[in-house]
């Protein structure tokens, strides 16, 4: 029987994602990473999610590129590759390519080869002038750029949406430096950065009214459930979001509303009534704060645009 190396390869990578999820759940404080939210539903979840009134991140990031679209691109330049962290089919990406007349490329980075390429195609077709190049890697590592047909004067990395909010302080250090080297001499990097505010509007952010957020959160059991042979009884766990203020971090959770076992493949789990599954961080800054950071991975921060409350940053940063 014909096994396509194609299938070989997604099975390795799914042993892989399954003793890493074992890996979490068996650690003392059980955890499941956030990548794995995104499933179709959870895609369609999260894009549902920006849209709801309590979650200021994405309107107020798209009112900053709005509102300061040509000094944007005047930090950009021209004859520019502009290399999207994130397969950006986001209306944020829009806005800089319609605004963004001479590129030398568009490169968007994704790990999921699928969402990628439909989303390059959009793209395409949008902007036919634009030489779209996508590259399917995992951006935590450097990868090998494409070379554009035209050569570009400098790198921007565009990193949107505040996620790098998902990080814990080494891992957000690490993908910094990253972004760093790829941005290679004379680069840039164009980042949107939430940032630390009164603690109910973020928490309200975590908590909508519509429970979408809940829905989202317990979504990830569902996806385990179906394609990595966990057997989660989705109604016996129950969503929570609380912002930490000293560490300047949402910690969201799944939280077991009663003694149970679950399962994963062949690994059996104990979870007591009450106790957490985190399933995510969403880390808020300091414009100090990130700049700290931003300058410890060799950035000087050339630009820091906000909305009138301060709720959102997006920041321009160049290498120093
Ligand atoms: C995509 C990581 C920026 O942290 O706000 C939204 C994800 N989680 N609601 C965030 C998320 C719950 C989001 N990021």
């Amino acid at each position: 029987m014909a096994v396509s190396n194609l299938a070989i390869r997604n099975l390795a990578i799914r042993n892989r994602e399954i003793s890493e999820i074992v890996d979490g759940l068996s650690a003392d404080q059980k955890q499941i990473s956030p990548k794995y939210f995104y499933d179709e539903r959870g895609s369609q979840l999260f894009d549902d999610i920006t849209q709801l009134p309590e979650y200021y991140l994405t309107n107020t990031e798209l009112g900053i590129m709005r509102d300061n679209i040509a000094e944007i691109t005047a930090n950009v330049g021209k004859q520019a590759s502009l290399i999207e962290f994130g397969s950006g089919s986001s209306l944020k990406t829009r806005i800089l390519l319609e605004h963004l007349s001479q590129l030398a490329a568009y490169v968007p980075v994704d790990i999921s080869s699928e969402h990628l390429h439909a989303s390059a195609q959009q793209i395409r077709d949008q902007f036919p002038h634009v030489d779209v190049l996508p590259v399917v890697a995992d951006f935590t590592r450097t990868f090998s750029l494409p070379k554009p047909m035209v050569m570009p004067v400098r790198n921007i990395i565009y990193f949107s949406g505040s996620t790098i909010g998902n990080f814990e302080h080494d891992m957000a250090m690490e993908l910094l430096r990253v972004m760093y080297q790829e941005a290679g001499a004379g680069g840039a990097l164009l980042i949107g950065i939430d940032l630390q505010k009164d603690p109910n509007v973020i928490e309200n952010a975590y908590n909508d009214s519509a429970g979408i957020t809940a829905e989202f959160n317990l979504n990830m059991l569902q996806h385990l459930n179906r394609d990595y042979g966990a057997n989660f009884d989705i109604n016996e766990f129950a969503h929570s979001a609380n912002y930490d203020e000293n560490e300047g971090r949402v910690v969201i959770e799944l939280i077991s509303q009663t003694d149970q076992i679950f399962e994963v493949g062949d690994t059996a789990f104990d979870i007591a009534d009450g106790e957490a599954i985190l399933t995510e961080y969403s880390y808020k800054y300091t414009l100090e704060g990130f700049a700290a950071m931003a300058n410890a991975a060799g950035f000087d921060v050339e630009k820091v645009w906000t909305d009138a409350k301060q709720l959102f940053s997006v920041q321009f940063l160049t290498r120093l």
